[in-house]
């Protein structure tokens, strides 16, 4: 099922805001440490909201994906883009903390799938449904579908969320979802599977057999709060 649109702008206010936010973006896109930091602060000193800012530093990480795809920068580029958000996302925790919170009284079990690595993102789901009220065990990176089927089991999750960024790791994505829908159908109630990260699409969603995608944590955390009825 297609993800609603995602989270609107924020509203703010200022045009100058609008102006620190792309240049955040382009400052992250050139991996320009520096730079990232001190617009990060300008930021949030002009009262930008926090989730605007790591926003931006998403849409600036696309763009350093992109470059590496086009050869323009190597493997410690994604490195430092990493490194770099991860500055950032100590500078906005702060905010975020104040910013998201709401209501949510369900389980989810989340992970990212075998072969792949990528835990920025999943890690800001964590956080994310935990401010709402969620109940989350996060199994962490790489993890084996028979791993999630086992946890599913014992913790008996509302929801199941599946990080994954790299192609190569659809299969084991796939895989398993084909698992937990297996083992809850024959219950007699299909556990929901929503998966997320950078490069998900409907065409990933319908390969895998997921019944939810987004690629934006708040829109995860409705997806939930529709599922667990907590909206
Ligand atoms: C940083 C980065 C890395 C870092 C990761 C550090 C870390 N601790 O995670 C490092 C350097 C380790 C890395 C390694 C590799 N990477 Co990399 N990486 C990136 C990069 C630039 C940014 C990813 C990121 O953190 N974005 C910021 C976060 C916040 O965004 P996000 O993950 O999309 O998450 C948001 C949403 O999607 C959503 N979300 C995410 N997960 C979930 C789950 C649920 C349930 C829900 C509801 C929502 C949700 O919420 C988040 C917040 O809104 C991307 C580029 C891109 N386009 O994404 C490439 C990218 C993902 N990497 C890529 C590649 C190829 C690799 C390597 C194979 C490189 C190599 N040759 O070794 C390895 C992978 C090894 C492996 N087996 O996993 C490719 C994948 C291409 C593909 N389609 O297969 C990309 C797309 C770059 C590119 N354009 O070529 N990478």
């Amino acid at each position: 099922m297609a993800p609603e649109p995602e989270t609107p702008a924020p509203d703010l206010g200022e045009s100058g805001s609008v102006e620190i936010l792309e240049a955040l973006s382009a400052a992250m896109m050139a991996l320009d440490e520096e730079r990232v930091l001190a617009l990060t602060e300008e930021a949030l000193s002009s009262g930008v909201p926090a989730l605007a800012v790591v926003h931006s530093c998403e849409r600036g990480m696309r763009g350093v994906g992109e470059r590496y795809e086009q050869e323009q920068v190597y493997l410690a580029g994604l490195i430092m883009a990493g490194e770099i958000f991860r500055q950032v996302m100590v500078f906005t925790q702060p905010g975020l903390d104040l910013e998201l919170v709401g209501t949510g009284s369900g389980k989810v079990l989340i992970g990212t799938v075998a072969g792949d690595i990528h835990n920025i993102g999943k890690n800001m789901v964590r956080m994310t449904l935990r401010s709402f009220g969620f109940t989350v065990t996060d199994l962490g990176v790489d993890v084996p579908p028979a791993r999630f089927l086992e946890e599913a089991r014992v913790f008996e999750p509302d929801v199941v969320g599946l990080s994954g960024l790299v192609s190569a790791s659809y299969e084991s994505m796939r895989h398993t979802i084909e698992l937990i829908h297996q083992s809850t159908e024959g219950l007699g109630r299909r556990l929901p599977v929503v998966i997320g990260g950078g490069t998900i699409d409907e065409r990933v969603c319908r390969f895998v057999g997921a019944d939810y995608w987004t690629t934006d944590a708040m829109e995860g955390v409705r997806i939930c709060q529709r599922l667990t009825n907590a909206d």
